[in-house]
């Protein structure tokens, strides 16, 4: 029997600096319409889905770096995105900047949220592994500084009965690293959801930028296919305050084959039907109780052990 599910890839295209919320949540309700027209179930935002991509300037005033965070979630300005969402019954994956008030003191995450169906949050994710630099490179084109705007997220990575599955979620650089995917596979995880924001120039290296499109599709191929899930990954693509970004929206299967990709670097919806039981031959193939070797990992084995699926 097939475990389907209709996933629409929303992907963005460039957010002026100046563009305010009400219209950016009026352009991800229309790709909502778009994709439930499409009968899709879910539909999956970018990472900082509300925003331009601001960890690309320098702002050294706090109440301007605040102004791009969201205090509530829902809030006054992304309320209408839950209420379509109910109204239509389609859930949603949304990346942004988490602006919160815990243990007394006020802090910042690069979030994102799965919602359900009927519009309530079934989970969130506070991105891990944040690239970039603290300080001003003032010799950059453009800046990364998401270790100064964001805290690290604490974790865990973990996994969410929903949609029929076990659905685990992920954001932009933690894409590239393979303990990401292991540790959701851990949890049981068939469906990966990512957003991202990837310049296709690395100040620091530029020798890898015509690797850009291969090396993001490099770590979720692999990703995919080694812990038996589908991947969805979207992007905020094209140029965006001066500074180019890859689309490369990619939905991928458990096969580590590409099944749907975009094909421009704006506003693009990418459609596929994905069967959840696809994860099944390759978790039995990749079956890690009786094929992992972690007793002979070394000393850090005693940290890869298997976590119950929720
Ligand atoms: N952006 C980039 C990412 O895709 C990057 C930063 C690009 C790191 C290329 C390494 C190589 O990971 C974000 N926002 O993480």
């Amino acid at each position: 029997m097939a475990r389907l599910i209709t996933i629409g890839a929303a992907q963005s295209g460039p957010i002026r600096r100046d563009e305010n919320r009400a219209t950016i949540v009026e352009r991800l309700i229309q790709q909502m319409r778009e994709a439930h027209r499409q009968g899709c179930d879910l539909i999956v935002y970018t990472e900082v889905a509300l925003t331009a991509f601001f960890s690309h300037w320098w702002i050294d005033n706090e109440e301007e770096l605040d102004s791009w965070f969201e205090r509530e979630m829902p809030g006054p300005e992304t309320q209408p995105l839950f209420d379509e969402a109910a109204r239509l019954g389609i859930g949603f994956h949304l990346g942004y900047a988490e602006l919160a008030f815990e243990e007394g003191r006020k802090r910042h995450f690069n979030s994102a949220i799965l919602v359900g169906k009927d519009g309530v949050i079934i989970g969130k994710f506070r991105k891990m592994h944040l690239p970039g630099h603290y300080e001003r490179r003032p010799n950059n084109p453009f800046q990364n500084l998401e270790k100064r705007y964001f805290e690290f997220g604490d974790g865990p990575l973990q996994t969410w009965r929903a949609f029929g599955g076990v659905v685990g979620m992920c954001i932009c650089n933690d894409r590239r690293w393979t303990e990401t995917y292991r540790l959701l596979a851990l949890g049981g995880v068939e469906l990966t959801l990512i957003g991202y924001n990837t310049p296709d120039h690395i100040p620091e290296y530029p020798q890898m930028d015509r690797l850009s499109n291969f090396h993001h599709q490099l770590c979720m191929q692999a990703g995919a296919y080694q812990n038996g899930t589908w991947v969805v990954a979207v992007g905020k693509a094209g140029v965006e305050e001066g500074v180019s970004q890859i689309g490369l929206t990619s939905i991928i299967a458990p096969s580590g084959e590409v099944v749907a990709q975009s094909k421009t670097l704006g506003d693009e919806l990418v459609v596929h039907t994905c069967d959840l039981d696809e994860t099944i031959a390759y978790k039995q193939l990749f079956d890690f109780a009786a094929n992992r070797r972690i007793q002979h990992y070394g000393p850090i084995a005693s940290q890869l052990a298997a976590i119950s699926p929720p």
